[in-house]
């Protein structure tokens, strides 16, 4: 009867397919990880198997019988041989386990030479990546929740915080790293596939911690060639009102976002007062909203930028930008995540400010 909860524990564990399986690798880090558990798995399960039944054993074999159950059994102390056993054996099994694990840790977390840089940076309550793409130490591409890489290729990584300590990992492409303010901690991804892979902050880091993901987007050569041209474009700047004529809704965003949202979020060559100025925010920075529109998630990637006909998400954009702290836990009095804008805002400065937000980026690249 106790063990009734644990075995519906494990049944309704095993049910969750949330795309982020360890024994699913898709990459050649995530593949020696997963050989590992495999043999560890396996010398695990018989180990256990052999303790259980010599517990069970002696629990049987050695049990008080009827009318002796105050006699204490023969007390014997010492056995050489047996002892000796015990210590050679598992001393032996940790050293083979050592030998097998010990060059894969040193290895699934060097950089290799020739690869695209991405800075990392985690902060409550979503992740930040900076590419540099040609190496000479200036970032070409910032962006958040979508974490785009191409197949086949190398991407090496340099991970950090700019807050609490938070900790990177995609299953499917490689083992997890903390992110730790004031340390940069060398890591690299790789995908043998196209696909999308999922993975989320996996150090406690406060109220939305389950809120803080990660997905990875591996495109083909030709679609990461296109999505880093497409990063590349700068932001338009909606038209002036001609004489006399009312400003199009884009453009009326476009003031408002100026007024309201530019002392936390850049929109590169528009809006870069909060790169210099440092917002209002413990982390001190928020999402680059340059290229919105190409990415396929938004707010930590919780929600869906699209829906599944490629329309606009605009529900829950809207609920967003009108009060991100009710639809995502944040703590905006401790400066903690975006701020409400619930009484701030009316629904026809929220029309214009999604009609200003649809102009950024182009439509996100699929693989
Ligand atoms: C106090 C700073 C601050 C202000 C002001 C602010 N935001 Fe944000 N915004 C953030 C932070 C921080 C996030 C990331 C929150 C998260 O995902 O947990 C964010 C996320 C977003 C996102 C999702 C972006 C993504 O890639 O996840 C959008 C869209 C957005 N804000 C739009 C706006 C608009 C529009 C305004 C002005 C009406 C605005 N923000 C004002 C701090 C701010
Ligand atoms: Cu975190």
């Amino acid at each position: 009867m106790a063990l009734l909860p644990l075995g519906l524990v494990l049944v309704l564990a095993s049910c969750i397919n949330n795309d982020q399986d360890s024994l699913d690798p898709h990459s050649k880090p995530a593949r020696d990880i997963d050989r590992i558990t495999n043999v560890t798995g396996v010398l695990a399960i018989i180990i256990g198997l052999l303790v259980f039944g010599a517990v069970l054993l002696v629990i049987i074999k050695f049990r008080a019988k009827r009318g002796s159950e105050h006699e204490l059994p023969d007390q014997r102390h010492g056995n050489l041989r047996l002892e000796i056993g015990w210590t050679i054996v598992p001393t032996l099994l940790m050293i083979g386990l050592a030998v097998i694990s010990l060059p894969v840790i040193f290895t699934i977390g060097k950089k290799e030479a020739n690869s695209i840089e991405v800075k990392v940076e985690g902060q409550q309550w979503w992740w930040q990546y900076s590419y540099d793409l040609d190496g000479d130490g200036t970032y070409e591409i910032v962006t958040a929740n979508d974490f785009v890489i191409p197949v086949g290729q190398n991407v090496n990584l340099t991970i950090t915080s700019n807050d609490v300590i938070h900790s990177f990992w995609v299953p499917e492409l490689n083992g997890k790293r903390d992110a730790v303010p004031g340390r940069l901690h060398d890591w690299k991804i790789s995908a043998d596939d196209p696909g999308v892979y999922l993975g989320q902050c996996a150090e406690f880091c406060g109220l939305s911690h389950a809120d803080m993901r990660i997905r990875t987007i591996a495109l083909n050569p030709d679609d990461w060639n296109a999505w880093v041209d497409s990063q590349m474009q700068a932001a338009p700047v909606p038209a002036e009102a001609a004489e006399g004529q009312d400003p199009s809704l884009a453009r009326q965003g476009y003031e408002l976002f100026g007024q309201f949202c530019s002392s936390c979020h850049v929109i590169d060559g528009s809006y870069e007062a909060a790169r210099e100025n440092r917002p209002p925010l413990q982390a001190g920075v928020a999402p680059n909203l340059t290229h919105l529109m190409s990415r396929t998630s938004f707010a930590g990637a919780i929600f869906d930028l699209y829906d599944q006909n490629g329309n606009l998400n605009e529900a829950d954009l809207r609920a967003w930008i009108q009060d991100a702290p009710g639809v995502k836990p944040l703590r905006p009095d401790n400066q903690q995540g975006m701020i409400s804008f619930a009484d701030t805002l009316g629904a026809e400065d929220l029309d214009a400010i999604v009609a200003y937000l649809q102009t950024l980026g182009s439509k996100p690249i699929l693989p």
